[in-house]
């Protein structure tokens, strides 16, 4: 039988990045709220976790790629929140958003999760970022546990 990888919500002795940016930051500090919860839930202290502030989302790519880049973090959480009444260009800055996140992790090879909170309204956005609709922080810090903890078990072999 060959092996089943699959990881748990453990990240013990590990680093984790969190990337978040000040534009709405209404939302995006209830964003990280939720990932600091749900990491502190899962027994990651708050020592293992560093905090980085970006301008707005367009910024959050490249401050994933330097965090990712240092080798010291076991995964990057991206926190951001695009509403697109703010903004024409709200579809290209959530396309290049988005295409940058994936992009960084498939390069860095460090899980780099997409903690993006994308609205058409400002009732949307509420509803993400910890009312209706859960906590998409929450859920991200979720997501990098389970692939620190794949990796950890993919590089133990
Ligand atoms: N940045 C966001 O994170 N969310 C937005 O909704 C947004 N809007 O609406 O424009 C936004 N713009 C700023 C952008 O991410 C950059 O910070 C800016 O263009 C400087 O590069």
């Amino acid at each position: 039988m060959g092996k089943h990888y699959e990881g748990r919500f453990d990240a013990r002795g590990q680093r984790i990045a969190i990337v978040a940016s000040r534009f709405n930051d209404l939302f995006t500090r209830e964003l990280l709220d939720g990932a600091q919860d749900c990491l502190r839930r899962h027994g990651v202290g708050d020592d293992q976790v560093d905090t980085c502030w970006v301008p707005g989302g367009f910024e959050i790519p490249l401050a994933a790629k330097r965090l990712a880049g240092t080798g010291r973090y076991a995964a990057v959480i991206c926190l951001g929140c695009l509403i697109q009444g703010d903004t024409p260009h709200f579809h290209l800055v959530s396309s290049e958003v988005t295409k940058g996140i994936a992009q960084v992790g498939l390069e860095s090879a460090v899980p780099v999760i997409y903690g993006i909170v994308t609205a058409e309204t400002l009732d949307q956005a509420i509803e993400r970022a910890g009312t209706k609709a859960g906590n998409r922080g929450f859920d991200a810090a979720l997501t990098a546990l389970e692939m620190i903890d794949l990796f950890a078990g993919i590089d133990q072999g």
